[in-house]
């Protein structure tokens, strides 16, 4: 008998609600849910194939330990009480010998969309009390975090665009359309964009390739990868000398920002990005005049070299124009979970210490991940011997991924916290498997507190959990007491019978905006209103005020000076730049196994516009060979005049093994992994890597 439930989707930050049709224990349909306050109705390809994951027989179900090294490996189903005393043993035991940070943890993005990492994960983590704490933070979003501590005080006081309400929408380095947005949790923005430009609303997208956003946009400009800090700095520029700045009460240095921004005028911002000067002040212009203006930033602006300036231009541009905490603006949300204002998540700090080898800052208590495979192999004291990743494929995720692959096997001990074997988890000693969305409770503590509307939802799991099987927060505490007892110190047991739904009640009672009867009765999700403006109030710096040219940041500017000279930065002997990018089947590194994503065209093509292919003799379709300082990798090409002339195009997450190969190591691969090409060394003031920009050369395949 076929019956309909209501789900989540947790596979990105839009957290569609779902319908899920189930019939004897199967998932037979998933639709959006129209009553969802958030997402409307809204659901994407991805959201159907949740049900894949969960029938998927290449998923694992049992803790396995390998037997055996690289391609002579096999995987053993062992029981969880001898697969968690193992990982136990295993991490405990290299403590022992090698102190508390010869273990490693690397934190992958699937934990930011489990209320289990929040509410229990994080205890496991804690427990390690490593220095040596990594995660898909510092290939992502770092400098967003930076930016909000230094002027907000807070690491996740992260203003969201009032998509629906805005009158006029700059949108740089993000392309929603794909991913659906990205600190700005926006399901169905191709509707709310719609209704944007139905109120007359225009949005302006500055990217090197013509996306799928740039071409629903008003206007779309061509941007060099890594320039857009002299683009941003000058429309600061153009605001302080058009005395068009009109500054909130409750902010100290603008007289400094004036100073600092005075040298980048737009002539100089054109020359090096490829943006017209005038471009530029009519931008400027427009922003200042519009009745509710939002500029907004996202991947393509952070993982590059000037990462943490460039999202602080992004605030400043908001904030000098008095659309930080305006409707239409940019507005914090007011979370019914709130964790920030509760200090369950600390506010941040930077330099407290510094990684091993490199001497590279953490910030909030972690470090660059760029750093992962140094501090791995370069011996001495405090040299990793364990590892343990949790909802992370760093191999195929982070800047030269091959060699931390290769740098995996010399550890004496890893654990993964994972549903598949794949590029990473492969050179684990044991992987403990948990259940998948449908099989768990969730409320999204991350993503209601980065929505474009206040909402909130709790959703039980869809299905019952299979025999057997445990819970991420299971698998947490579980360790975590076992680690406890290793280390002496006094083992919460009490994590083992606090599950998540009762940790989010408490918070939920603790902030006061609802409570979990409340969103029990209303499990299609509870609307608690559009943003609106709470500033000062909410700022948790020691001042209550804003100071807008923190030095961590600022003094960034020098390294902007020294990079773009009075001459344009020719590149070298026909050298491109290579971006990235996303597709809307496809979800980081991961969710290959279903053939609904998979089937179609192949999206795994280097993309170069047709004069890059001419200059070198290259067919569209061509075998080619893409060379950066740390590697080289083979792949497909693919003429695009939606591409900048001079950069080119690779997604990542591809050079996966090829799916159904249950409990074995596939040979044959799709694609090939970016992060082969991109470099460690590459970073932003933050640690953030520089995924963007890297300078390639493309040249054509030898014959095979
Ligand atoms: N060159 C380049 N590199 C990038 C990016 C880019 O744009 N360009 N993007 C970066 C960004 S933004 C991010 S967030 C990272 C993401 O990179 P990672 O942090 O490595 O995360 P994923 O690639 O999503 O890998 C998710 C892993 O979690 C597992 N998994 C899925 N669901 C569950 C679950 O419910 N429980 C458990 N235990 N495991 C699960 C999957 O099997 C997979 O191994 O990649 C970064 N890397
Ligand atoms: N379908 C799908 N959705 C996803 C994901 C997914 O893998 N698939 N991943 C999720 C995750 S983890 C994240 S973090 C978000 C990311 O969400 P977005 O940031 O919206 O996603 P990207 O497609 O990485 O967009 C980056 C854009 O920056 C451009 N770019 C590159 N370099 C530069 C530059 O120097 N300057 C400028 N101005 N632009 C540049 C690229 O061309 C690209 O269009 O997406 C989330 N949603
Ligand atoms: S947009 Fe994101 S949350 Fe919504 S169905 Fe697609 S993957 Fe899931
Ligand atoms: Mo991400």
């Amino acid at each position: 008998m076929s019956e309909s439930r209501l789900g989540v989707c947790n596979l990105c930050e839009a957290i569609c609600g779902l319908q899920v049709t189930v019939d004897g224990g199967v998932v037979t349909g998933i639709r959006g849910n129209p009553d969802d306050p958030l997402s409307r109705g809204h659901i994407c390809p991805k959201g159907v194939a949740l049900a894949d994951v969960h029938a998927d027989p290449d998923r694992l179900r049992r803790p396995v330990r390998r037997v055996g090294r690289g391609a002579a490996a096999t995987w053993q189903e062992i029981g969880w009480d001898e697969a968690l005393d193992l990982v136990a043993e295993g991490l405990a035991g290299a403590v022992e010998r090698g102190g508390r940070d010869a273990v490693a943890v690397y934190l992958g993005n699937p934990n930011v969309h489990s209320v289990g990492f929040a509410t229990h994960g994080t205890t496991l983590v804690r427990t390690l009390r490593t220095r040596n704490k990594f995660s898909a933070t510092s290939v992502d979003q770092m400098p967003h975090q930076l930016v909000a501590w230094q002027l907000y005080g807070h690491q996740l006081l992260l203003p969201i665009p009032d998509i629906d309400r805005t009158s006029w929408f700059l949108v740089l380095g993000a392309n929603p359309m794909a991913s659906n947005g990205s600190l700005m949790t926006v399901p169905d923005f191709p509707a709310r964009l719609r209704a944007l430009r139905e109120r007359g609303g225009r949005m302006v997208v500055l990217d090197p390739r013509r996306t799928e956003t740039a071409k629903v946009a008003d206007e779309h400009h061509f941007v060099r990868p890594g320039s857009d800090v002299l683009v941003l700095l000058a429309m600061l520029h153009v605001l302080v000398a058009e005395g068009l700045a009109t500054p909130p009460s409750y902010v100290d240095g603008v007289e400094r920002v004036a100073e600092l921004v005075a040298p980048y005028t737009p002539e100089l911002a054109a020359r090096h990005s490829g943006v017209p000067a005038d471009v530029v002040r009519r931008l400027t212009r427009e922003l200042a005049a519009a009745d509710g203006a939002a500029v907004y930033g996202r991947m393509g602006l952070s993982t590059q070299g000037f990462g943490t300036l460039c999202q602080w231009a992004v605030q400043l541009l908001n904030v000098l124009t008095g659309n930080l905490d305006r409707e239409g603006g940019t507005l914090l949300t007011e979370p019914a979970a709130d964790t920030v204002g509760l200090r369950a998540v600390g506010p941040g700090h930077f330099g407290a210490w510094h990684s091993r080898v490199r001497g590279l800052p953490e910030f909030a208590g972690e470090l660059p991940v760029a750093a992962l495979r140094e501090e791995i192999e370069t011996p001495g004291e405090g040299q990793v011997r364990a590892l343990l990743t949790v909802a992370g494929n760093p191999v195929l995720s982070t800047p030269d991924g091959r060699a931390l692959g290769e740098a995996l096997e010399g550890l004496e001990f890893m654990a993964a916290i994972d549903i598949y074997l794949n590029e990473t988890t492969r050179h684990a000693d044991v992987v403990l498997p948990t259940t998948t969305a449908l099989e768990r409770d969730h409320y999204d503590l991350v993503f209601h507190a980065l929505a474009v509307r206040n909402t909130a939802r709790w959703t039980p799991a869809v299905l019952a959990a299979a025999e057997d099987a445990r819970h991420d927060w299971q698998v947490y505490a579980e360790l975590a007491v076992r680690l406890q007892e290793r280390f002496g110190v006094e083992p919460r047991r009490d994590l083992l019978t606090y599950p998540p739904r009762q940790a989010v009640s408490d918070l939920l009672d603790a902030t006061g905006r609802t409570s979990l009867a409340e969103l029990e009765a209303h499990p299609e999700g509870v609307d608690l209103g559009p943003l609106r403006p709470t500033l000062p109030g909410r700022l948790q710096t020691d001042d209550g005020r804003i100071d807008l040219a923190p030095a961590l940041v600022t003094d960034d500017l020098e390294r902007v000076r020294a990079t773009f000279t009075e001459a344009p930065a020719a590149p070298g002997d026909g050298q491109l730049l290579l971006v990235g990018r996303r597709h809307q089947r496809d979800c980081n590194s991961w969710l290959h196994n279903t053939t609904r994503l998979t089937r179609g065209r192949p999206r795994h093509h280097l993309l170069m516009h047709p004069d890059d292919l001419a200059a070198r003799g290259l067919a569209d379709g061509a075998r080619v060979v893409v060379t950066s300082r740390v590697g080289t990798v083979e792949t497909e090409v693919a003429a695009v005049d939606d591409m900048m002339p001079g950069v080119v195009s690779l997604p990542h997450g591809y050079g996966h093994q090829v799916p159904g190969t249950r409990l074995g190591i596939a040979t044959a691969v799709v694609g090939a992994s970016v992060n082969d090409l991109t470099d460690p060394d590459r970073l932003d003031v933050s640690g953030n890597a520089a995924l963007n920009g890297l300078p390639v050369t493309v040249r054509a395949a030898s014959p095979a």
